[in-house]
């Protein structure tokens, strides 16, 4: 497989993983990425880790997207496919407020135990209910205080079956990853 020569990552595939609690749309985030759209009746069991190519900056970067599920017994699978990854999505849907409080409470220890150097980011999925998000009292400012308090490194919305901001969720994930840290600006506040 073809390295990549982009200065500041030369492995040669960048692991691209989702977790987050059950029904949130792991799965269909993935698949509506990698097959571009959702089967009509589409009923998810877990997606099979897929290989293809994401461009950013004018590069074209070998990614590998890889689902997990919570259940029982899938732990040791989680586990292996944590300590490789350089790119988590930690995922709550925008309509459950437990999948956004477990993203600090449950999430983030769980990655962090295997692996403390991966890149994160908070992606808020089921976008498309986004009215019913006020509803659940999940506010931009508890989203944004979430972000900040487990260090993410960005948050994104999508919804799977708009297919609004998918594109953009994959981009990112390879953008943190490849590019070099920004040096600090010296920030008046
Ligand atoms: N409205 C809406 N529903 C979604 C979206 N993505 C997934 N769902 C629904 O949520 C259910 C669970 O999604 P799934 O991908 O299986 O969740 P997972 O357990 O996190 O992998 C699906 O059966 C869909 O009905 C979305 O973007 N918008
Ligand atoms: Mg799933």
């Amino acid at each position: 497989m073809a390295k990549h020569k982009h200065k500041h990552y030369t492995s040669s595939s960048i692991r691209i993983t989702a977790v987050g609690d059950g029904g949130v749309g792991k799965t269909f985030m993935l698949v509506r990425y990698a097959t571009k759209e959702i089967p009509l009746g589409y009923e998810p069991t877990v997606f099979d880790n897929h290989h293809c190519t994401i461009n950013y900056g004018g590069h074209e970067y070998d990614a590998v997207l890889v689902d997990t599920a919570g259940q029982e017994g899938f732990e040791k699978l989680r586990n292996l496919s944590y300590p490789n990854t350089d790119c988590f999505l930690l995922c709550f849907a925008v309509d459950t407020r437990d999948s956004f409080l477990n993203l600090s409470y449950v999430w983030i220890k769980d990655i962090r135990k295997v692996n403390k150097t991966a890149k994160v980011l908070v992606i808020a999925t089921k976008s498309d209910l986004k009215e019913e998000s006020l509803e659940v009292g999940i506010t931009e400012q508890d989203v944004l205080g979430m972000v900040k308090s487990i260090k993410a490194d960005g948050y994104l919305e999508c919804s799977a079956v708009t297919k609004e901001g998918i594109d953009h969720v994959f981009r990112e994930a390879v953008r943190v990853v490849v590019e070099k840290p920004k040096r600090r600006r010296c920030t008046v506040l």
